[in-house]
């Protein structure tokens, strides 16, 4: 049962091979835009609860698959619970968003962090049984950590930040801090990833949401070699399982981007056709709709024609350049995946 991945179309993109259409799934494509998402949360209340139990977790992820018929489904959790179990406390508030109690403020709060948050979070791997026993076997679960880096700046800011200013301010003037802290998140986001392959996930993704937050030496530095970290010793423990790396805001710095994984997301905000020439078919591209072209089908054909025509013969797997939004037409959604693979359909 373990990674087994007949058929998979988009394990099969993953790895460059040809495949009858181009595979597609969306960015946070299980949530409020569903109403059959709704009536579980309405139900347990909250959000964290949800991402807690096995049962519920399976089944919102599923959710999407059933609605849309993507190529691929997303586990149902996020990237704060892992810095949650490894200590900081965490609530999600209506119209903020992700609030940890405690924060990490210097070297004696690093060193207090639980290492063992990998094995406290073994209701994701719970989940991820489920999902895999239920999911159709065609279609790829694919699990996911925060990167090191975007964890780092919700311990540190102790929420979403504008400015970063906190976090920042150790770039510069505490430099070796963070770094202790970057390696402990990284060491246990690969034992993670790891129970989440070991559990049945069949690709892993890394978030680096706020990567864009960093000039070009300090991404390098701070965000992407430790994402190559991850990549590396994934891949050497699963070659067969492809790792998708994905930095929001960061498309300038692409020429430097290299390492040992297999799919790179692509913003919205970087044209994909500037990806193709830099990476050429050296990785598979996902990406890259602006979500909001959701709200227009208009909009959305006029995307999927250009990005179709331009990833035409190219490593390409679809997706949007961040996540869908809560008020987006489900059937909006439909249309989107119907069309990308109608399109691409050889
Ligand atoms: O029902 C609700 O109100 C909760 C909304 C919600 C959901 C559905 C949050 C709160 N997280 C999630 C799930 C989630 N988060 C998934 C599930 C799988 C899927 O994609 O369907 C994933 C992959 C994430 C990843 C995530 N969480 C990221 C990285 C991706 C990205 O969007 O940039 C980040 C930055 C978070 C933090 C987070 N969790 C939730 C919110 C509102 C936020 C962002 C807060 C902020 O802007 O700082």
């Amino acid at each position: 049962m373990k990674n087994e991945r007949k058929n998979m179309i988009f394990i099969d993109a993953c790895f460059g091979k040809k495949t009858p259409y181009t595979p597609v799934w969306m960015m946070r494509q299980a949530g409020r835009y569903l109403p059959e998402y709704m009536e579980i949360r309405k139900k347990v209340g909250n959000f964290l609860d949800m991402t807690k139990n096995p049962e519920i977790a399976a089944e919102v992820t599923i959710q999407p698959v059933r609605r849309l018929n993507v190529d691929a489904a997303i586990l149902f959790s996020d990237i704060l619970n892992l810095p949650m179990e490894m200590g900081l406390p965490l609530r999600f508030e209506k119209g903020v968003g992700p609030v940890f109690e405690k924060t990490i403020d210097n070297e004696e709060d690093i060193e207090k962090l639980d290492s063992n948050a990998d094995k406290k979070i073994s209701y994701v791997y719970e989940a991820v049984k489920l999902i895999r026993a239920e999911l159709d076997r065609e279609k790829a679960l694919i699990g996911f950590a925060g990167s090191p880096w975007t964890i780092a700046t919700y311990m540190v800011e102790g929420r979403g930040s504008k400015q970063y200013a906190k976090i920042k301010k150790i770039v510069y003037t505490n430099p070796m801090m963070l770094h202790r802290l970057l390696a402990f998140n990284t060491k246990e986001t690969i034992e993670y990833l790891s129970s989440q392959i070991e559990a049945g996930a069949n690709a892993v993704m890394v978030f680096d949401s706020w990567g864009g937050a960093l000039e070009r030496d300090k991404f390098f530095e701070f965000s992407w070699n430790y994402m190559k970290t991850i990549a590396k010793e994934i891949k050497e423990k699963y070659p067969d399982v492809p790792v998708i790396l994905f930095s929001k805001g960061v498309g300038l710095y692409m020429s430097d981007m290299d390492g040992e994984f297999d799919v790179l997301g692509v913003d919205w905000n970087t044209p994909i056709d500037y990806a193709l020439g830099i990476f050429k078919d050296n990785y598979t591209l996902q990406g890259n709709m602006e979500p909001t072209r959701l709200y227009s089908k208009s909009a959305t054909k006029e995307a999927v024609e250009k990005i179709a025509s331009v990833m035409k013969g190219h490593r390409h797997i679809f997706n949007l350049g961040h996540g869908i939004l809560p008020d987006v037409p489900v059937e909006n959604a439909k249309y989107f995946v119907d069309l990308c693979k109608e399109i691409t359909a050889k």
